[in-house]
């Protein structure tokens, strides 16, 4: 009797050393900065530059132009000079190009932006500039430069 218990004792002991080896193990693996990949240091990086203008989630399918929120402001004012960045908060690719769906104006183009991707842009001429997404037709939005 007493030589089960030990043996049961033993094993306990063994299961419980093993168990805690293995939680110390990921705990050292998270809090390592040495583990970090540099594509997470660039992803934190372009958080701290907020963007002017937000892509928002769920935009790839129809219903974002009834509230005016395909690309959020969608009315942006900025000075003669200033930049503008976008960034795609969506699971999707988008663009910001110019003029009307489904006729390029050829002003701008950022191509198909990858989620979390962001697009920055100067405006050095007063105007209206409309923009939209080439995936999208019921994306579109405007840059007023004063
Ligand atoms: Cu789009």
């Amino acid at each position: 009797m007493i030589k089960k218990i030990i043996i049961i004792a033993i094993i306990l002991g063994v299961s419980i050393s093993i168990i805690g080896l293995t939680a110390e193990g990921i705990i050292f693996e998270i809090s390592n900065p040495d583990e970090t990949n540099p594509e997470e240091i660039n992803l934190q990086n372009d958080f701290l530059i907020p963007p002017d203008v937000v892509i928002p989630m769920k935009v790839s399918r129809p219903g974002c132009d009834i509230e005016d929120i395909c690309y959020i402001p969608s009315n942006i004012v900025v000075e003669k000079g200033k930049s503008v960045t976008w960034l795609n908060e969506d699971s999707s690719f988008h663009s910001v190009t110019s003029g009307f769906y489904p006729e390029p104006s050829g002003l701008f183009d950022s191509g198909h932006l990858d989620p979390y991707q962001s697009y920055t842009l100067s405006f050095d001429e007063i105007g209206t500039y409309d923009y939209f997404c080439t995936l999208h037709p019921w994306m579109f939005a405007q840059v007023i430069v004063k």
